[in-house]
């Protein structure tokens, strides 16, 4: 009787609680809203890059030698961003393809950074894909040990050479399956078992104990048993006092992800008190199975409508991540790639696809003046 009694307040309490984000999110997505017929606006100042309209950080991912050969690419991003990610410079199959470090592209990176005072995320230590064939042949020579040292001697090595000039790091990369709540049965899983996270965050740390120490995944804004077993590891790396600082919600949307649930995603999210990084923003209209080559293509052409509608959703979405996100959590949105001519979206699932704010010749979308609109709305929680 008792129980049953419990059960009828536990789910009345969580359907308040549901109803609370949502109204919040409903309130934030429509609190000084554009209409869609109303975006893109005329009174952009189109001299303000997106980062100058925000106290949020905004980033932008890039590939440093692709940036430094095209005056266009190099001059929105400039114009932009205040952080920059690499796509793929500074992975560790492009820091070690062989046996020995090769860190051209990163100092370069960094030397641009500087240069025009970006702030340098780190992305990503740890990640199954593309790991160099030569550290699983060693693996499967040396065994268990010799991974675990392994992966000390890298983590050491590159958090220490860019102490203090690389901020953060993206310290694991999808270490959980596509879907659902369990641990990605990856190289560093399958030799070092789930201890594998808590290593590489404390030798992180102990490489450069000022660094913003994040976790980074793919689907937590829409699947919620995936978010749940990311933030139960969360919970026991933080009982076990694991430097763990960040969540990266990577954020490859597609339209169709209602803005409610990404909401409720978000507001779990916030509630552990890490930073949060919407870490690799774009919005893809057409569908897919979040494999490679997965796509299906159901749209074959960008209308109007769906320009505006993409710019809708944009907005809706700065201004969710201003209304959750408690102002010294938000660690800043930054976009992947942020143009559709160079989107990695085309070529990984193999359709034709308009995610980002910049078109094919780097012009900026309605998706971009409503992120903007969204950066610029007055809202209480934040100090525009
Ligand atoms: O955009 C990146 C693409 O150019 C690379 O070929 C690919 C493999 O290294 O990685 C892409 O970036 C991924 C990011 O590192 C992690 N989250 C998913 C991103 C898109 O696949």
């Amino acid at each position: 009787m008792i129980i049953r009694f419990l059960n009828s307040m536990l789910r009345a309490t969580s359907t308040i609680y549901l109803l609370i984000v949502f109204s919040l999110c409903f309130h934030s997505c429509n609190n000084d809203n554009a209409s869609i017929e109303q975006l893109p606006t005329a009174h952009l100042n189109q001299n303000k890059g997106l980062h100058e309209l925000s106290t949020i950080p905004i980033g932008g991912a890039i590939s440093i030698n692709k940036v430094l050969a095209d005056e266009k690419l190099k001059d929105i991003t400039i114009k932009n961003f205040s952080s920059i990610s690499a796509t793929n410079d500074m992975k560790m199959y492009s820091i070690l393809r062989d046996s020995t470090y090769s860190f051209e592209k990163v100092d370069k990176l960094l030397a641009f950074c500087e240069e025009h005072d970006k702030r340098l995320f780190g992305h990503t230590l740890l990640w199954h894909y593309g790991l160099p064939q030569w550290i699983q042949d060693e693996a499967s020579k040396n065994g268990a040990a010799s991974v675990d040292k392994f992966m000390k001697d890298y983590i050491s090595k590159v958090v220490t050479k860019y102490k203090g000039k690389v901020v953060a790091w993206d310290v694991v990369n999808e270490g959980f399956e596509t879907s659902g709540g369990d641990y990605r049965k990856t190289f560093w899983y399958n030799q070092l078992g789930a201890a594998y996270v808590e290593k590489a965050f404390r030798y992180a740390h102990e490489a450069d104990p000022d660094a913003v120490l994040f976790y980074n995944d793919f689907n937590l804004e829409r699947d919620t048993a995936k978010l749940n077993g990311v933030l139960k590891m969360i919970s026991e790396l933080k009982e076990k006092d694991v430097p763990i600082h960040g969540l990266g919600f990577q954020m490859h949307l597609r339209m169709d992800i209602p803005d409610s649930t990404i909401a409720y995603c978000l507001k779990k999210a916030a509630d552990t008190g890490l930073q949060i990084h919407f870490s690799e923003l774009d919005i893809i209209f057409n569908k897919h199975n979040d494999s490679k080559d997965g796509g299906e293509q159901q749209y074959t052409e960008l209308t109007e409508e769906m320009k505006l509608q993409q710019a809708e959703k944009y907005k809706n979405l700065v201004l969710m991540y201003r209304n959750i996100v408690p102002l010294d959590q938000q660690y800043g949105i930054t976009f992947w790639d942020f143009n559709d001519r160079d989107t990695w979206i085309k070529p990984f699932f193999n359709i034709n696809d308009w995610p980002t704010i910049f078109d094919e010749n780097l012009d900026p979308k309605p998706a971009y003046h409503g992120f903007a609109d969204g950066l610029k709305s007055k809202s209480p929680k934040t100090k525009i």
